[in-house]
């Protein structure tokens, strides 16, 4: 039997990770499964990088954000070009945005800027939340030098350009919530959360019988311009890790989709067959809203800084997230004791038990909901449940039918979740718990290394083996 590492070996390991999986100014979140940049992993690898190398940290979110759209969108994917065509699907050419060679741009098509290829979706709004704890873990390693600070305020007004996108495009409805066009976006994949809303959408087997069509109001289904289907991914981890086929057959039909409408919000707004309003993205936006202010006022108050933001940019900042907030209230359910998504085609709440359900936790500020949110947390269904070897949250609730341990999103528990989880309980003067929590989570990591996810039974590594924001998010915790 081989002991578990102590805490500087699991700090070694975690640095050997990421620098694994650096490419020279970004991380790839695997060297297995991710070869490209992803938007939110980017955002907690500047968080570990920050315990490292303050530079590269921010040069982390600088590469990701020089891939922003002209709308203020960040993408999702940032393609690296010399990553081997078929590496990872879907690849850059899925999407419809690349132009043949010798062909010339379309002025009005939006798009990414030019020399960058990206996905058009997004993920969860974290990058201000990571770029404040850069900051501060600079400030208290005596390491905010001019060249930070600068290079701070110039990330600001792209970060508050990207809220706005988010606040704007993302909330057709007014509803407060941030809308999500593909499950992809909200970063929890193939949750429950998003069960029911995807299941109006034909699968390629039911495509194959042209009678059997399920209630889908929204007219046909869209070109078939995605092509072949391969999943690179099967090959390199456990299929019943991963999202199932059905669960493929219908991220490319969302894609699909998404091109025949050139990716423009106000079409997909209109007709596009998965709307959904996600309150953890919602949550993390409003947290992220308080982070770029707080960023603000200690850009404003170090020796010879710099005002990103007036009075009003600060107002509306603050009046943005309370919005978030709002509408967090209103997807309260209280017989799940949990915030729900919404489905925005039907209007319908999205009936899952998942983490996500703790998005006023995550949110702040939202005193009403958090006594019983953190009961529910330490109860039976998450953390208290009888049998799991660690109290960190799994995924989804483990009294509900759809609770699968070794399936993704359906059940295991995720590092960089419980480091969510545990920023946000310190963030709401929870500190005793967030304590625990964290001991929990280093033992946890001790036990199973650095894998993307876990089995919150036996333990399991599960995922791709060294993943680079469980690393991040290690090194976070280790630093104290
Ligand atoms: C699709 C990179 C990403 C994470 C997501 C996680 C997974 C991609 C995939 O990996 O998603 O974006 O191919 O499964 O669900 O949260 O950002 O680590």
């Amino acid at each position: 039997m081989v002991d578990p590492p102590t805490e500087p070996s699991l700090r070694a390991w975690a640095v050997d990770v990421l620098g694994t999986n650096d490419r020279a100014g970004w991380t790839r979140p695997s060297a297995s499964l991710y070869p490209h940049q992803w938007s939110w992993d980017a955002a907690f690898c500047a968080v570990g990088w920050a315990t490292v190398d303050v530079d590269r940290a921010l040069a982390e979110l600088e590469h990701l954000l020089a891939a922003q759209w002209s709308d203020g969108r960040v993408p999702h994917i940032v393609y690296d070009p010399s990553v081997p065509s078929g590496a990872y699907e879907p690849g850059p050419d899925r999407w419809g945005l690349t132009r043949p060679a010798g062909t010339s741009p379309t002025p009005t098509r939006i798009g990414p800027p030019a020399g960058s290829t990206t996905s058009p979706l997004v993920q969860p709004a974290v990058h201000a939340i990571a770029l404040l704890r850069v900051w501060d873990r600079a400030a208290g390693r005596g390491d905010l030098t001019a060249d930070v600070v600068a290079r701070v305020a110039t990330l600001w007004p792209k970060l508050a350009a990207w809220h706005r996108y988010l606040h704007t495009r993302r909330d057709p409805d007014g509803t407060g919530l941030v809308t999500i066009w593909h499950p992809w976006e909200s970063g929890l994949d193939n949750s429950p959360r998003w069960d029911a809303a995807l299941a109006h959408l034909p699968t390629e087997a039911s495509r194959a019988e042209p009678t059997e069509r399920r209630g889908d109001d929204d007219g046909d289904d869209g070109d078939s311009g995605a092509g072949s289907r391969p999943r690179p991914d099967t090959a390199v981890v456990d299929a019943d890790q991963r999202p199932s086929a059905a669960d493929y057959d219908r991220y490319w039909l969302l894609i699909e989709r998404g091109r025949a409408a050139g990716w423009s919000d106000d079409a997909l707004a209109a007709t596009h067959p998965f709307r959904v309003g996600d309150v953890l993205s919602t949550a993390l936006l409003a947290a992220a809203d308080d982070a770029l202010g707080a960023l603000a006022v200690r850009l404003a108050d170090h020796p010879g800084g710099y005002q990103v933001a007036d009075h009003d940019t600060l107002l509306a900042l603050a009046a943005d997230a309370d919005r978030g907030r709002a509408a967090l209230d209103g997807c309260w359910d209280v017989d799940a004791g949990l915030c729900l998504d919404r489905d925005l085609r039907t209007g319908e709440p999205l009936r899952a038990r998942t983490i996500a359900g703790f998005a006023p936790l995550i949110a702040g500020g939202l005193l009403d909901w958090s006594r019983e949110l953190l009961t529910l947390l330490d109860g039976p269904s998450f953390c208290g449940a009888p049998g799991l070897r660690w109290r960190t949250p799994p995924s989804t609730a483990v009294d509900d039918p759809a609770f699968d341990p070794r399936n993704y999103w359906r059940g295991p528990t995720w590092p960089v979740m419980t480091w969510l989880f545990w920023w946000a309980l310190r963030r709401g003067g929870h500190h005793e718990r967030a304590a625990r929590l964290r001991a929990a989570a280093l033992d946890q990591l001790a036990a199973t290394g650095l894998s993307e996810y876990v089995e919150p039974r036996t333990g399991e590594p599960l995922g791709s083996p060294d993943q680079s924001w469980t690393a991040a998010v290690a090194l976070d915790w280790l630093a104290g």
